[in-house]
């Protein structure tokens, strides 16, 4: 048994808890440092980092350039969030919530600026009329499922990847929990795919795209090297979805945009055309 904490009658913040996001966490929002956000001349500029809830937004970049749409090409600026960056006041303008992705469109007239990676799948696949059903049974049953990610990856990335991962000590108790509610989700989703090629069926839609980057990447090993402590052997239809999206170009070469971390030559730090992925590396 761990020491038990009793909690005082008022919360205080301490610097310090010893998790590894603790130096940048803070029970206040808005800017700390007063500095613009950089932009370059495309008219999407994309300001993010490689993790899950940023590669779903390079995802669709990158697949609507597959399909010619050269309107869609962005500019993919870094925000190293170890370091602050989004606690800037340029980031803070444009997502006030200070969590990558945000995405600024000058396209036309008054610069749009739009935060949460579901909005911005939305925003883009909209814009585009891209990835995105106009049967209204088959987009509702999009939107739920587009809706499900949001609501429950933070079960799965602030529940159990904060306590396997990044905890300063491992707790039996939300290690349980949160493991629990994790696999549980993945069969949700694996009874799902048992009977749908895609998430809404024959169509992949941004529903995959904004699911694939937690769910598809864990059942493959590459989240929090998790796969062998939530057997994920056992979800065999989640396996085969994930392989399927793998598969596709703009999924491969999305994954590497704005990632620092892992191999050298799988990390496109900023990206500004379609060349830039010319020297990296896109078999995983
Ligand atoms: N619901 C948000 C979550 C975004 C999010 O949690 N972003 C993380 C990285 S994956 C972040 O920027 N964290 C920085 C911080 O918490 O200070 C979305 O989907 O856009």
């Amino acid at each position: 048994m761990t020491e038990q904490y009793n909690p005082p009658k008022v919360w205080q913040y301490t610097e310090e808890n010893g998790g590894k996001f603790s130096n940048i966490n803070r029970p206040t929002a808005g800017s700390r440092v007063q500095k613009e956000l950089p932009s370059g001349h495309h008219p999407f500029q994309l300001y993010s980092l490689g993790t899950p809830n940023g590669v779903k937004v390079t995802i669709l970049f990158e697949e609507l350039l597959e399909l010619g749409l050269t309107d869609a090409e962005y500019d993919a600026f870094l925000i190293d969030i170890g370091e602050g960056d989004q606690f800037t006041s340029g980031f803070v303008n444009i997502n006030p919530n200070s969590k990558i992705p945000a995405l600024v469109d000058k396209n036309n007239g008054d610069p749009i600026s739009v935060f949460e990676s579901g909005a911005i799948l939305l925003y883009l696949a909209e814009k585009f009329d891209q990835f995105i059903p106009h049967d209204q049974a088959q987009r509702a049953k999009m939107m739920s499922w587009l809706f499900w990610q949001m609501g429950s990856t933070p079960y799965l990335g602030g529940g159990f990847g904060h306590f396997y991962a990044y905890a300063p000590q491992k707790f039996k108790y939300p290690l349980d929990r949160f493991t629990m509610e994790t696999k549980r989700q993945l069969d949700v989703l694996d009874k799902h795919l048992a009977n749908h090629k895609y998430i809404i069926g024959s169509q992949y839609t941004i529903a995959d795209m904004a699911i694939f980057p937690w769910y598809g990447i864990l059942v493959k090993g590459r989240l929090y090297d998790a796969a062998e402590f939530l057997s994920v052997h056992q979800y065999e239809n989640i396996t085969r979805w994930a392989d399927l999206i793998l598969s596709r170009p703009a999924v491969l070469r999305g994954q590497l945009v704005n990632c620092t971390w892992g191999n050298e030559d799988q990390q496109l730090k900023e990206r500004h055309n379609s060349q830039d992925f010319d020297h990296l590396n896109l078999n995983f």
